[in-house]
Order: C-alpha cells, then structure tokens, then sequence
C-alpha cells in the first residue's frame, strides 16, 4: 500500500467534515484546496475570516464559492481552536486539523475536561512514512505528543499504533521499541522498558500484533543487519511499528527521515474522539494532504 491509496480511499468517504483551527495559513489552504479538487471532505475553516478569505481569494477564487467550505470567524487563535474541538465534541465534524497555531495551544483545547475529545485512550501521535527504495510503510509513534512516556503509557501508545496499522490494511503489525542496543541494559530504561513490553505481548497483555525488542533501528528495519548481528525474532528487520522511547528521538527520525531521505509522510493524533491532523507548519501541502487522507481512513473505521 502507498499513501497515494489511502488519499484515493478516502475520496469514497467524501461527505466527512474536517474541522480546521486557525485556517489562515497557506499551506492549510493548499492543501484543502487540492483536497477539495479531489473531493475528499467538507471544511469548516476556524479563524480570523478576513485573513482566510484574503489567502482563498488570492490563490484559489473559485474555492470561495465552493459550498463545501464555511468559514467561522474566531477573534484568536485559542478561540479558533476552542471552536473547532466543540465543533468534533459535537459531531459537526469528523476529523481535526491543526492550521496556524502552536501544537501546545491545540493540544491543550484537545484535552479540556469540559469539551475536549478526551477517551478512555492515551492520545498519541502516529507517522506514516513512505521512504524511497524502502520496501513497505513504516509508523513511527510518538514523535509529536507523549514526551516521555512511562511503561503503561507506551502500552496504550502500541494500542493507538496498532489500530492505525489496521486502519491502513496492517493486520497484526510488527513492532520493534527503539533502543540504542539490541540487549537489556539497566543504564539504558528505553531497553528494559523493551524487554517488558515483549513480554507482555507474549503474555497476552498487548494483543493484535507482534512486539520484539530491544531493537536498534538497523536491526528494526533491516534484515541484512539483524542477520549480521544474528538477531532471529518475527520483528527484527521486519518492523513495521517503531516506537521510540520518548518525543525527542521521535521528532529527529521524523524530521530525519523528511529532510534527509526526502520521505513521503503522513500524520494523525489518535486516541482522541476524532483522528487529528497535527502536521508541522513547515511541512509541505503533500503532507497535510496525505494526513488529511489517513485521517478520513481512520474516522471512517
Ligand atoms: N493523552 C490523554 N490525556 C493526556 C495526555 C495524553 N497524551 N497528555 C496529558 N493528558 C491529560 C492529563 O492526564 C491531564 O489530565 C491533562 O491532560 C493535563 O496534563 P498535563 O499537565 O501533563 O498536560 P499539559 O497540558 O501540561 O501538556 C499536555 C501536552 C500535550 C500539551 C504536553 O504533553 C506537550 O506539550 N506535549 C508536546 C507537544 C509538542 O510540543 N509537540 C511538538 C512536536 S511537533
């Protein structure tokens, strides 16, 4: 599967809503804009109406009389999101995405006691990325939401992930933790953390998917490394999962693999009572608009 598929999947789920918080962000609008050229959604645009109307008229004037989008004012960015989180609280939209505002600002709407989209589930930040000559799509999780989490949290976030492999046609994904070894290390909490996380997937305590690690990432992803090393598990070079001991070495493998192995990506937030698109300012329309495709795919499961 590419992620090109996805995208042409959620085209048949096109009368989905996106709600999107402070919308008047070029990149936000591109992407809709080729969104709406492939009739993926509907848009609610959250924010300053003057600025959003100004870039949609600008570069996309025929967007403006397209019924598919409305544009609700908001006086600030907090507003903006508070507005577009209540407008998923109330089922007025299928998905959330993130415009021009910090993902702390955002996030903290998403958590509200009163009208965030909190569940019973840990929210956590799922990549997907398409690297060239590699052979499948790998997830990475969590690049962007948990900075550190704890044992239980990573069990929940393993959880999140799996149900995005499903999502995307993974049926019982490989998942390889992230360590700087591939052996428990007691100076090293991210391989002792590994090893609990394997074994609680034996037992049964982490279900629908297979996890084997530590494992470093050579050996996660590449068969001719794990044999070299002599590593024999169902995961090692097979990972389709890799989930990294905390926020900082997720964001330098995304932003690695973005800037350094030009990779396709695609991104959502889940957990939530909605998938949420939470892409970076800086990455490209492409980008949003294959989270956007993601997102819809896992609303509609
Ligand atoms: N899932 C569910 N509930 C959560 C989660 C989560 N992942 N995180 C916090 N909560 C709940 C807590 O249980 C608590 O009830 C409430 O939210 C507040 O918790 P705090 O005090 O830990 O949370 P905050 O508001 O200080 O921080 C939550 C953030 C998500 C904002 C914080 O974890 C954060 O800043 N994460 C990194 C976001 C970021 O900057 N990413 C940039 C990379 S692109």
């Amino acid at each position: 599967m590419q992620i090109e598929s996805l995208i042409e999947k959620a085209t048949q789920y096109s009368e989905k809503t996106v709600a999107v918080a402070v919308a008047e962000d070029e990149n936000v609008i591109e992407a809709i804009a080729i969104a709406l050229q492939r009739n993926l959604a509907n848009f609610l645009l959250f924010g300053d109406k003057y600025k959003i109307y100004h870039l949609i008229s600008e570069k996309y004037p025929k967007l403006a009389k397209n019924e598919k989008i409305s544009i609700i004012h908001a006086n600030t960015k907090a507003g903006a999101a508070d507005l577009a989180v209540k407008a998923v609280k109330l089922n007025e939209a299928d998905v959330l995405m993130k415009g021009n505002i910090s993902t702390a600002i955002l996030l903290k709407a998403v958590l509200h006691h009163e009208y965030g989209l909190r569940t019973e589930q840990i929210l956590s930040h799922v990549a997907l990325f398409e690297v060239q000559g590699f052979d499948r799509l790998i997830i990475v999780t969590d690049a962007a939401m948990n900075i550190a989490p704890d044992l239980q949290q990573k069990v929940q976030i393993i959880h999140n992930a799996v149900h995005v492999a499903n999502c995307i046609g993974i049926e019982t994904p490989k998942v390889a933790p992230i360590g700087a070894v591939e052996v428990v290390n007691p100076a090293m909490p991210a391989t002792v953390d590994a090893a609990l996380l394997t074994q609680m997937n034996r037992r049964g305590q982490i279900k629908n998917c297979v996890v084997d690690g530590p494992l470093a990432l050579d050996n996660a992803v590449s068969a001719f490394a794990a044999e070299h090393k002599e590593i024999h598990n169902e995961v090692a070079g097979k990972a389709d999962i890799l989930l990294v001991p905390t926020i900082e070495v997720g964001n330098v493998l995304y932003k690695s693999l973005i800037y350094f192995a030009k990779a396709n990506v695609g991104a959502v937030i889940v957990g939530a009572k909605a998938p949420i698109v939470l892409t970076s300012r800086a990455d490209s329309a492409q980008s949003k608009l294959n989270s956007l495709g993601l997102a819809l795919c896992i609303a509609e499961k």
